[in-house]
């Protein structure tokens, strides 16, 4: 008998009164006689050898059961689904849902470890993340909501025309993005909308930002730049976020004709997305690239943002600083900045500067 099977049926016998226990193994001994005097008598000896009364007893249990004892373990993988109590978890290949304790805070990447929890699965400890992607939950800001672990680049996928561009959500991408570890890549998609008159008033908006972030124009329509974007984030692990409606989940199902993440369309009005993906996957390709689908977002906070911290994450500032005359210069009120003499020379750009300005306030 084995191990687990000798620890069912003392578990199994240990919930039995003595006249129960006693009934059981009349029973078992029954079984013996009849299964034996079905045997030839040369199988008798063989088979009988080794084979005890528990042996029989475990036999009806298991019958009377109607279950094999299973060998529930303990494991380690990488969360790849996540919903909001529960989750899925990848170890060795295999897929194993979990429920998730209320103290642990677990985000899509994370690497997990688990444990049995009565009769189902549930997380146990969150590894160190070796990047994030963060902002303040929505209800509660002074809580961080990571909403990609352990992410090496971070698409930030922005559309033209519907929804339109709008860069000042790339300005808080960037600032979190940078400070969580990841790298960033801005995808502007939907460019087959542009026409003789929108292009330039829309490639103008992005101006600031050409030198600074790496970008690429593309559309799931026409093909234009997907295999650029492919080739960017190949054999890496990606997440692809920004507002409802962009085009993140089309741009997935570009990758590999064999995913089918759900897309719909925009409403005509608006031009505002229908909040279509609900939950975060991480999928991975045939080729070891792993992607992460995240849900729209409406607007994207920042998390815990100090006031001197602020400028690190403009890098076009980082030239013109050793001009400040302060050296704590928060290149707003202060005099003699080098920061805000650029932007008058027209060295850092208008918009950029606002919008610097506009989170320092808030900050
Ligand atoms: N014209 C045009 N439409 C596109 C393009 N890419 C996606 N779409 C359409 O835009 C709509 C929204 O696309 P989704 O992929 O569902 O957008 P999403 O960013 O995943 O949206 P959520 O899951 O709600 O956050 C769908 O109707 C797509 O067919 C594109 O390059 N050009
Ligand atoms: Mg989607
Ligand atoms: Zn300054």
């Amino acid at each position: 008998m084995q191990k687990e099977q000798q620890v069912f049926l003392k578990e199994q016998l240990s919930i039995l009164d003595t006249n129960e226990r006693l009934k059981l193994y009349k029973r078992a001994s029954t079984l013996r006689k009849n299964q034996q005097s079905r045997q030839k008598p040369r199988d008798d000896e063989r088979l009988s050898r080794g084979k005890s009364l528990d042996d029989f007893v475990l036999q009806i249990l298991l019958q009377e059961t109607g279950d094999v004892p299973v060998d529930r373990t303990s494991g380690n993988g990488t969360v790849i689904w996540l919903g909001p109590k529960s989750c899925s978890v990848r170890s060795a290949d295999e897929r194993v849902e979990c429920s998730i304790p209320r103290s642990i805070h677990v985000a899509i990447g994370d690497r997990v470890s688990f444990g049995p929890r009565g009769d189902e699965y549930s997380i146990v400890a969150v590894m160190p993340r070796s990047t994030v992607l963060s902002r303040p939950d929505v209800d509660n800001g002074r809580i961080e909501r990571v909403i990609a672990a352990n992410v090496d680049v971070v698409v930030v996928v922005v559309s033209v025309i519907a929804p339109p561009l709008h860069p000042r959500l790339i300005d808080r991408y960037m600032i979190a993005i940078q400070r969580g570890g990841a790298k960033m890549l801005l995808a502007i998609n939907k460019v087959d909308l542009l026409d003789g008159q929108t292009r330039p008033v829309e490639l103008a908006k992005l101006e600031p930002y050409r030198g600074i972030v790496a970008m690429t124009l593309c559309s799931t329509t026409d093909g234009t730049g997907i295999d650029e974007l492919r080739t960017m984030v190949t054999g890496q692990t990606c997440a692809f976020v920004g507002h409802s409606g962009v085009g993140k989940s089309s741009l997935i199902n570009a990758f590999d004709p064999n995913l089918q993440l759900l897309t719909r369309s925009v409403s005509v009005g608006y031009g505002r997305g229908a909040h279509t993906t609900t939950a975060s996957t991480l999928l991975r390709l045939a080729d070891g690239t792993q992607v992460i689908d995240t849900p729209g977002v409406r607007s994207f906070g920042l998390w815990d943002i100090g006031r001197s911290e602020l400028a690190w994450y403009f890098p076009e500032f980082e030239d013109y600083q050793s001009d400040c005359k302060f050296r704590n210069c928060t290149h707003s009120h202060e005099p003699a900045c080098g920061v805000k003499s650029a932007v008058a020379r027209g060295l850092i750009s208008s918009p950029r500067y606002e919008a610097y300005m506009r989170i320092l306030t808030l900050a």
